[in-house]
């Protein structure tokens, strides 16, 4: 969640070697090469570098599969971290290391039970968070959010979806005011104040990009949706993460981007 000035920094977590026994919503198991996912991820840090972020790299957690996923563990506002509570029970234990490592560059607040909630359902555009009621997120999670994020001007709105794990699987923020969208997971018009690029319709998974100052780190398998954005006027930095995707992964989900200042 970026805005203001300072350093970007990315919180980013090893491939777990059990990677295999990942959470699965919509698609089928496959074997996934953990080495392959491995050097996949290490060329998505590279390019956050080459993108200027400071990267705090920890160290794989062998007994957490989905644990390369820290987006959902966490999200950071200029203000405060919001520690999350995964919808996936599997996933709760990746929160505890995540706020150590954000309690060095933030305030924390802590969402309790009965909230759930995934990073990945959270989307800031500007003062609005828009919250995805997935399969992971829930009311009690947008109540408790209202109740942390209202008090800096956050106005906080829930968002249907249909058909996809996360609100980011749906829709991301390509610019300060456009969108990425794919039309058949969420209501384009819910966006209304803002430009909306629709997805190719034959790359349903294109909408995840990460927007990394004025570029955007996307995956390299959406060659028809990167067209649509370069023909805007954005910068694409293809990656390969065919391997994180079978994991129903995409490019927000392996990193936690925020502002800090040099010191933090
Ligand atoms: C899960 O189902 O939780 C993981 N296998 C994938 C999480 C991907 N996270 C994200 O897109 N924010």
């Amino acid at each position: 969640m970026l805005s203001g000035d300072g350093t970007l920094t990315a919180v980013t977590r090893d491939v777990s070697s059990a990677i295999a026994r990942c959470e699965l919503t919509h698609l089928p198991r496959v074997d996934i090469d953990v080495a392959r996912a491995r050097a996949q991820h290490q060329a998505y840090l590279e390019r956050l570098s080459r993108l200027d972020c400071r990267l705090i790299e920890l160290q794989a957690e062998p007994d957490l599969p989905d644990s390369v996923f820290v987006e959902d563990t966490a999200v950071v506002l200029d203000e405060i971290a919001v520690i999350a509570r995964p919808g996936a029970a599997s996933r709760r234990p990746e929160c505890l290391s995540i706020a150590i490592v954000l309690s060095d560059h933030r305030p924390l607040a802590t969402l309790e039970k009965p909230a759930t909630l995934d990073g990945g359902d959270v989307l800031l555009v500007g003062r609005t968070m828009w919250v995805g009621l997935s399969g992971r997120s829930n009311w009690s999670a947008i109540g408790q959010l209202r109740t942390i994020v209202g008090r800096y001007g956050y106005e906080v709105r829930p968002v249907e979806l249909d058909g996809c794990l996360h609100l980011k699987s749906a829709v991301t923020l390509v610019a300060p005011d456009t969108v990425l969208l794919n039309p058949a997971w969420v209501d384009a018009q819910i966006f209304g104040g803002l430009e909306v690029v629709t997805i190719d319709p034959g790359e349903p998974h294109a909408a995840n990009a990460l927007r990394i100052g004025s570029g955007l780190i996307q995956a390299a398998n959406f060659p028809r949706t990167r067209a649509r954005l370069e023909a805007r006027g954005l910068t694409v930095h293809p990656v390969d993460v065919s391997e994180l995707q079978k994991a129903e992964g995409a490019v927000t989900c392996c990193s936690l981007v925020f502002r800090s200042t040099a010191e933090t």
